[in-house]
């Protein structure tokens, strides 16, 4: 079974998934793999990895790392054609379709694309587009893209859709990591009852409660990242798991 059809069967069977974003940058490679495996046990679905930017040299060994301390889907969620490894399940390759940057919607990826081949990842194709949510954030001003307006959900819908007839797997409504207000739930709404791929939605997201939410709007996997970043918030990530998996459908218990 690949890694997209493991996520379609999450969906599926837990209503919504919970995934996990560890930035590389921000631990050290057993603090992160512990981490990760803690959060494996209270509920995660899966783990995406990358960042905007990359300080750290340890990138393939964290990849390696985690892979080994779980066994649900790694899948690399990259800032750049750098953030690659052969350890990791699967690929997000994403074009941020809600900019008109050329590097940001083709260049990255002729990059990239030699080395995944080279390396025989699976690619999950998805469109990323990134929200307006209260501040700048690094994936904002790093793509040097403005996001799309929060009050203005046709607008995503129109995005949505021109990546799904590209034939894009997935769509990720993303605020940024850090930010001050979350993707707004009509938004989520009109995207995800327009489109047929399954939307994910993160950034800002910081209770179980919000998680919830957008769930409930149409969200079909949230991610978390920062709110897990201070050891006193490694408890909620059964909440945010069982907030999440709201689906008629869960058969799963951890
Ligand atoms: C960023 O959506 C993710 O790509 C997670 O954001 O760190 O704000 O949870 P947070």
């Amino acid at each position: 079974m690949t890694t997209y059809d493991k996520l379609l069967r999450i969906k599926t069977d837990r209503g919504a998934g919970y995934l996990v974003l560890l930035d590389p940058d921000h631990r050290s490679v057993p603090e992160l793999s512990a981490m990760a495996r803690e959060c494996e046990a209270q509920g995660a679905d899966g783990f995406l990895i990358g960042g905007s930017l990359l300080f750290s040299d340890h990138f393939d060994a964290l990849v390696r790392s985690i892979k080994e301390a779980v066994s649900k889907p790694v899948i690399l969620f990259p800032g750049s054609s750098r953030q690659l490894s052969r350890h990791a399940d699967a690929v997000l390759f994403m074009s941020l379709i809600s900019g008109r940057n050329p590097q940001a919607l083709i260049g990255e990826q002729v990059l990239a694309a030699p080395l995944v081949h080279a390396l025989g990842i699976e690619t999950i194709s998805m469109g990323y587009m990134l929200v307006e949510s209260g501040n700048v954030t690094a994936a904002q001003f790093m793509s040097n893209t403005s996001p799309i307006p929060r009050e203005k959900p046709q607008i995503a819908v129109a995005h949505g859709l021109a990546g799904q007839y590209l034939g894009m797997k997935l769509l990720y409504l993303e605020a940024g990591s850090g930010a001050e207000k979350s993707v707004p739930e009509t938004m989520i709404q009109a995207v995800s009852h327009t489109v047929s791929i399954p939307v994910i939605v993160g950034g800002g997201i910081r209770t179980p409660h919000d998680a919830a939410a957008k769930v409930r709007a149409g969200a079909s996997f949230v991610v978390t990242g920062n709110v897990l970043e201070s050891e006193e918030n490694h408890s909620l990530v059964r909440a945010f798991a069982e907030a999440i998996h709201q689906g008629p459908g869960d058969k799963t218990t951890t």
